[in-house]
């Protein structure tokens, strides 16, 4: 080996220069002092580069729904990058991209029966904004452009998925954003849903604030409505009894076309194939990423209704119908990580796992409910949020510390948000690991009073 490839094989283990990676969504300054370093995973675990085992508790970022190196899934891969390592979508196909696209359509509920491809949820985002955008048009109704999202809603970190959004620090350092862009109220009210479990009783009437925007604008401009069926990233709010149904109905009522980000909630996180399953309620798309392929290779898409897609299919044959698309949009790697994890999916039913371990996941979340500075516990599916009370006058610093020596010191990967704990582990979990996380967090908790 000559120096400069034992060097790279090293960096590879314990690089020497934090430096020049500006990573995403991180305290930058302070990881580097104190790095989060990860070396592999298997099953429900990271292990540390000093091989420390750390319990994951959050399936990476959401989006490890199969637990980690799954042999079958790492097999597809590597047959694939062997076979076929790229090829072009726009005009010409590959086998693995139509197998997959077909193999989702069977699996949302209804009509949604196209997907359109990408690399990411945010990608999958723009792109059904600019789907239900170009629909409007095609339909001779080009007026209807104003998109409606939501108050603490997160759909990613495009122009379009940042303007629909509602998470403040997301949007007030980044300009004027997209124009047209409303916004329904969030659901969350501590004081009438405190430590609920599921859905909550209160909130579905905040689902009517759709007919005041209406009123406002005139259903003539209005194109799409998108909500997050549970808000992942802003805390874990899980929707009111009734609510996304009457938003359903209202949609109808105006020809508001209804967009349900599922990036977090598809894939069985709430014990159905999708959330729209669950709560029997079919939205026009879906758009999806992360645990399609259990977050091994970069995908996401949107899944679009029947009338949808055949709106587009006019003109000319040897036109394009959609001016939209990515270079990756179903990748080989991709579609192959996906359709081996799908397998593994209807193979182990994990989706029916989660729904099976929901209660006992609840029970053991909420047992933590009189730890020191706990001031909200929700959980759905296999999801959980714990609120904790800020610090006085740094907010934030709590939870940070939380996460940090959960890593740290107790062997427990979880996400934070504000004050806010978020966990979603793997569906794999077992109940022991279930209890694991709970010892772990009982410790963390404490040890931030
Ligand atoms: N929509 C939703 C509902 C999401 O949760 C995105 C879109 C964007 O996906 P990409 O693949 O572009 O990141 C997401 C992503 C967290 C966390 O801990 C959540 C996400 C990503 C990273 C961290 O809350 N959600």
């Amino acid at each position: 080996m000559t120096a400069q490839t034992s060097r790279a094989a090293n960096d590879l283990i314990a690089p020497n220069d934090l430096d020049a990676w500006w990573l995403p969504f991180t305290a930058n300054r302070s990881f580097k002092q104190r790095p989060r370093m990860i070396a592999r995973a298997k099953g429900m675990y990271y292990y540390t580069p000093d091989g420390r085992e750390v319990i994951d508790g959050a399936a990476g970022l959401w989006c490890c729904n199969a637990g980690h190196n799954r042999d079958e899934i790492t097999a597809a891969i590597q047959a694939q990058a062997q076979e076929l390592d790229y090829s072009p979508a726009f005009q010409f196909g590959h086998a693995g991209g139509f197998a997959l696209a077909s193999r989702l359509a069977q699996l949302a509920p209804g009509d949604l029966n196209h997907v359109f491809f990408c690399n990411s949820g945010s990608e999958a985002v723009d792109t059904a904004l600019k789907v239900a955008l170009a629909y409007w048009n095609v339909k001779g109704q080009g007026s209807k452009t104003r998109l409606i999202g939501r108050e603490r809603g997160y759909h990613g970190v495009g122009f379009g998925g940042i303007s629909v959004g509602g998470i403040v620090k997301n949007r007030q350092f980044f300009g004027s954003l997209l124009a047209g862009v409303d916004h329904l109220p969030h659901t969350y009210n501590r004081a009438e849903q405190a430590f609920s479990r599921g859905e909550p009783e209160w909130g579905a009437h905040l689902a009517d604030e759709l007919e005041r925007i209406v009123a406002l604008h005139d259903a003539s401009t209005i194109a799409a409505v998108i909500v997050e069926p549970m808000a992942g990233s802003t805390g874990v709010l899980p929707p009111p009894k009734g609510y996304l149904k009457r938003l359903r109905e209202i949609c109808d009522k105006h020809g508001i076309l209804l967009i349900f980000d599922e990036v977090i909630s598809g894939f069985g996180r709430l014990g159905t194939a999708f959330a729209a399953e669950r709560y029997g309620v079919i939205p026009d798309m879906i758009t999806f990423a992360k645990g399609v392929n259990s977050g091994t290779v970069p995908m996401g898409g949107v899944l679009v209704r029947e009338g949808l897609y055949d709106a587009f299919m006019n003109g000319p044959e040897h036109m394009i119908e959609l001016f939209h698309g990515y270079t990756y949009s179903a990748h080989p790697l991709a579609c192959a990580a996906a359709l081996a994890t799908q397998d593994v999916y209807r193979d182990e039913k994990l989706f029916e796992r989660a729904k099976t371990l929901e209660p006992v996941w609840a029970d053991a979340i909420h047992s933590l409910k009189d730890l020191p500075n706990v001031l909200d516990i929700r959980t759905i599916g296999l999801v959980g949020a714990i609120d904790l009370a800020s610090r006085p006058d740094a907010v934030g610093k709590r939870a940070f510390e939380a996460m940090d020596r959960a890593f740290q010191e107790y062997g427990l990967m979880m996400r934070i948000t504000g004050d806010t704990i978020a966990l979603s582990p793997p569906l794999i979990i077992t109940e022991e690991q279930i209890g694991e996380i709970v010892d772990k967090l009982t410790k963390v908790i404490k040890a931030v009073a």
